[in-house]
């Protein structure tokens, strides 16, 4: 009976509010990028809006500890020469942002008042000097020894560095140089100048080992990292996912591969999920996408665990998430047709069928079902299909009404309106559905963009673009 109270409790306000709410901030213009990230650490994300200029600008936009709204407002100036900016938290509480340049780091802490960058870390990094133009966001801190504070991966001139950082949010020492990869220089003439130019397959931190995070970089021959040793790094990589270097010969086709690096069978190890489409090029092309599946076992693992063909062309995905909240990891993704008749179809009728489809984690061995568990279809016409920001209008990342399940995001554009609706999941296995009801908003204005994210902890969002505002949907 208690728990039956607990239960009603916490549930009734939720399933009762069946409509959204929506903040909205105004850039007054056009920007080149938007980071949501925690400036002033009170648990709720502030955004970042890069504004081209000389010198770029971030325009910051300070969420309000009450989550109503954007009220405060800074403008930090980009020192010169910055060609990537990274958010990291090494100053707790909040995070910081990092300029990135050929000579190295400077910091503005996030409660900074007036934004001035102080130098961080000098150490020659492969980004051009003198850079003009914006900066590119490149990437997030991560606390790699454990210790609380977050470290950062840089590419050094020739190799990769890691600066990990101390509790006084500077560098613990110089920054430890990984073994691998190595940058490859390349020269060639053009009309008289050498230009030379620096390249390697770029480095993530992934979970690949129990508890920690290891290098990782893909190239032809497999999905490489960087075993621990000691408080660094091992000095000799080791190839997890040898794949074959089998690039197909002869005219006309292309082939590409992505991969997600994912735990699939909840083991605490990321393993490989690897999308290969291959395109044969003609005046219809003709495509086919494999996903392959491979198990990480802490050593080398040539041979997938499964192999899904896809039904066509990978559009979106591969997501891996916990849909229906049994503690098995799902497959979410959506597909294209590539044969010959859907291109005609789309030429002629200049409509564009999209097939999401759902596969439910089975906890075997072969982490999936063979075909898919449940699946959805719409219909898009061209222009939406081409347009990347308003293709997919199926969306299923987050659990809306805190009971586990995903909930399945739609969205609808008509009449310069955005219609954005959440249907809960309900059932299980074989009977889970999207109920029909939910709650739902609609924008009024052309909106050119539209994701989910999550910009207060525990409370998903849709985040709706136009050309010069950034619309947060979200539960009241
Ligand atoms: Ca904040
Ligand atoms: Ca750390
Ligand atoms: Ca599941
Ligand atoms: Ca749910």
């Amino acid at each position: 009976m208690i728990r039956w109270l607990v239960v009603w409790v916490f549930v009734s306000p939720l399933t009762c509010a069946q409509e959204l709410v929506s903040v909205e901030v105004d850039v007054g213009g056009p920007h080149a990028d938007l980071t949501e990230a925690d400036l002033d650490g009170d648990g709720k994300d502030d955004l970042l809006f890069l504004i081209e200029g000389t010198p770029p600008v971030l325009d910051i936009r300070y969420q309000d500890h009450d989550g109503k709204g954007f009220g405060r407002r800074a403008q930090w100036q980009v020192p010169a020469g910055t060609a990537g900016i990274m958010v990291a938290e090494v100053i707790s509480p909040g995070q910081d942002v990092l300029y990135l340049s050929a000579s190295g780091a400077s910091i503005v802490e996030g409660t900074s008042e007036d934004g001035e960058a102080r130098p961080w870390i000098a150490a020659e990094l492969l980004f051009p000097p003198g850079y003009r133009g914006l900066p590119k966001h490149w990437g997030w801190g991560r606390d790699i020894d454990g210790d609380g504070h977050d470290d950062v991966l840089l590419p050094g001139i020739d190799r990769d560095l890691i600066v990990f950082v101390g509790p006084d949010g500077k560098p613990k020492k110089t920054p430890t140089v990984l073994a691998h990869p190595r940058s490859r220089t390349t020269a060639d003439r053009t009309q008289g100048l050498l230009r030379v130019r620096r390249g390697r397959p770029r480095t993530e931190l992934a979970r690949m080992a129990k508890g920690v995070l290891l290098p990782t970089w893909l190239d032809r021959s497999g999905l490489h990292v960087l075993p621990r040793q000691g408080d660094g790094f091992a000095d000799a990589p080791i190839n997890l996912f040898p794949l074959e270097d089998d690039a197909p010969s002869g005219l006309g086709l292309l082939r590409r591969v992505d991969v997600d690096l994912d735990d699939l069978d909840g083991d605490g190890l990321a393993d490989l999920c690897l999308t290969r489409t291959e395109a044969r090029v003609g005046t219809i092309p003709e495509r086919r996408t494999d996903l392959l599946l491979f198990k990480n076992t802490g050593q080398p693992n040539p041979t997938p665990t499964q192999v899904i063909v896809l039904p066509g062309v990978l559009s979106s995905g591969p997501s891996l998430a916990d849909v229906d909240g049994d503690g098995h990891v799902d497959l979410f993704l959506s597909v294209f047709a590539g044969d010959v008749k859907s291109e005609i179809t789309r030429r002629l009728l200049g409509r564009v069928r999209l097939d999401y489809y759902l596969y439910l984690g089975t906890g075997d061995t072969q982490p999936f079902p063979r075909s898919p568990s449940h699946s959805l279809t719409d219909k898009v016409d061209t222009q939406t299909f081409e347009t990347w920001g308003i293709r997919h209008r199926r969306i299923l990342t987050d659990d809306w009404d805190g009971d586990g399940m995903l909930d399945l995001v739609q969205v609808h554009i008509d009449d310069g309106s955005c219609h954005v609706q959440v249907r809960h999941a309900v059932g299980s296995g074989p009977d889970l559905a999207f109920a029909d009801s939910g709650a739902a908003f609609s924008w009024k204005g052309e909106v050119i963009h539209y994701t989910t994210t999550a910009i207060q902890r525990g409370r998903p969002a849709v985040r709706l673009k136009t050309t010069t505002k950034v619309i947060y949907i979200m539960r009241p």
